[in-house]
């Protein structure tokens, strides 16, 4: 990550531990290496395809830094995205699962849907070499992995950046499938997209930085939700315009940064993660209302999501937002609290909603927590019913 200061270690640049950002993850691939995000399922993880590109195995490591301690976890399975095109940027997305169970004081984050990104700030995270807008990321860097964030604004998406440069920009985005930030240090003299596209914003501060080499793959928050996966940087220049500090596209102030739109993809990303639940029931005769606690790591608890309405039109989405809700079970203890919205895509009239259960060897009562649903859009509960609950007892399974 660059920065805008010179001092990359400065706190207010440090993602360290318990600070919300532990499911952010460093991904090894054949000795490189990029940054990945732990998704809302505690399973899988998102990053950039384009680490693994040229790479001829197809194992990779993930390493947490969490409360915990430093846990490394390797991949089970790891999935490109079917129209990953490296000439255009286009798809530049990969999930990767993990053999084991992630740990449980690293968040897991739900995706961000809405289309609303831009003109947004966010929040970026990630492994990548260290700099400062001036320099531009250090070269030849062989200090210590280090997890930094810095802040930017999404400026527009990269497809109409491509409208107004046209062949100078030598690649071509998929429509809205792109969000672009420049690095701006104040002046309107290195703001790139005020000169490219006429958005004059020269930056938000010392928080203001961009992504460099191994920050690939890795988060950009609006809200604590994932809405970018970090993609690529450019160092442009027109007949006109030359906004970048330096000439080398090195992450200096003047350059602008790709992030793929996860709102763009979240059905991708959704469909991919539900195939890959295990003994997940499809039929509410096969939902089970308890779940064993087990004696480590976590299981799953799932709720069940069925549609038995009509649609507004074939294509037309249908969702709820969720939320858990403490019983005589307590989140971060017991099981791992969850929330956000689930979309039922056209091919679908069920989905689930699932729950870490946190396994331990302490002898307990039998617990209780709640799954509250609510917000229906394109379908509805029931005349009068505002919010549906179900309950999951964790059953204990330790004796003295
Ligand atoms: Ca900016
Ligand atoms: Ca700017
Ligand atoms: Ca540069
Ligand atoms: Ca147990």
């Amino acid at each position: 990550m660059v920065t805008t200061l010179s001092n990359y270690l400065d706190s207010r640049y440090r993602a360290d531990i318990s600070e919300g950002y532990d499911g952010v993850v460093r991904v090894a691939i054949g000795g490189y290496y990029g940054t990945g995000t732990l998704l809302y399922d505690g399973k899988a993880i998102v990053t950039a395809a384009h680490l693994f590109e040229g790479i001829s195995e197809t194992s990779a490591s993930v390493y947490f830094e969490t409360a915990q301690g430093d846990i490394t976890l390797n991949a089970s399975n790891i999935l490109l995205h079917p129209d990953y095109n490296p000439e255009d940027g286009n798809n530049d997305l990969a999930l990767i699962w993990l053999t084991d169970d992630a740990p449980t004081s690293a968040e897991r984050y739900d995706i961000y849907r809405q289309s609303d990104e831009i003109s947004q700030d966010f929040t970026m995270v990630g492994y990548g070499v260290p700099g400062t807008g001036n320099s531009g990321a250090q070269e030849d860097y062989n200090g210590a992995y280090v997890r930094l964030m810095t802040q930017n604004t999404f400026d527009a998406s990269a497809d109409e950046l491509k409208d107004a440069l046209g062949y100078t920009m030598g690649w071509t985005p998929t429509e809205n499938s792109q969000l672009i930030a420049d690095f701006d240090n104040g002046m309107s003299t290195h703001d790139a997209l005020g000169m490219f596209l006429g958005i004059d914003d020269t930056g938000i501060g010392v928080m203001e930085g961009i992504i460099s080499s191994g920050d690939s793959g890795g988060p950009a928050f609006i809200e604590g939700k994932i809405a970018g996966i970090a993609s690529y940087i450019s160092s442009l220049e027109t007949y006109s315009y030359a906004p970048d500090i330096d000439t080398s596209t090195n992450s200096s102030f003047g350059e602008i940064a790709a992030w793929q739109r996860v709102s763009y993809y979240q059905q991708w990303i959704d469909e991919s993660i539900r195939s890959h639940y295990r003994n997940a029931p499809s039929k509410a005769s096969d939902v089970q209302k308890s779940v064993l606690e087990g004696d480590g790591g976590v299981s799953y608890a799932y709720f069940l999501l069925e549609f038995t309405g009509t649609r507004s039109s074939t294509q037309a989405w249908v969702s709820v937002d969720y939320a858990s809700r403490d019983g005589s079970a307590h989140a971060g203890e017991d099981y791992i609290a969850v929330s956000g919205t689930l979309i039922l895509y056209p091919n679908e009239n069920e989905a689930v909603i699932p729950v870490e259960i946190i396994g331990d060897n302490t002898v307990e009562n039998n617990e209780t927590f709640y799954m509250d649903v609510f917000n229906p859009i394109g379908g509805s509960f029931g005349e009068g019913i505002v919010t549906l609950t179900a309950l999951r007892t964790i059953v204990n399974d330790d004796m003295l």
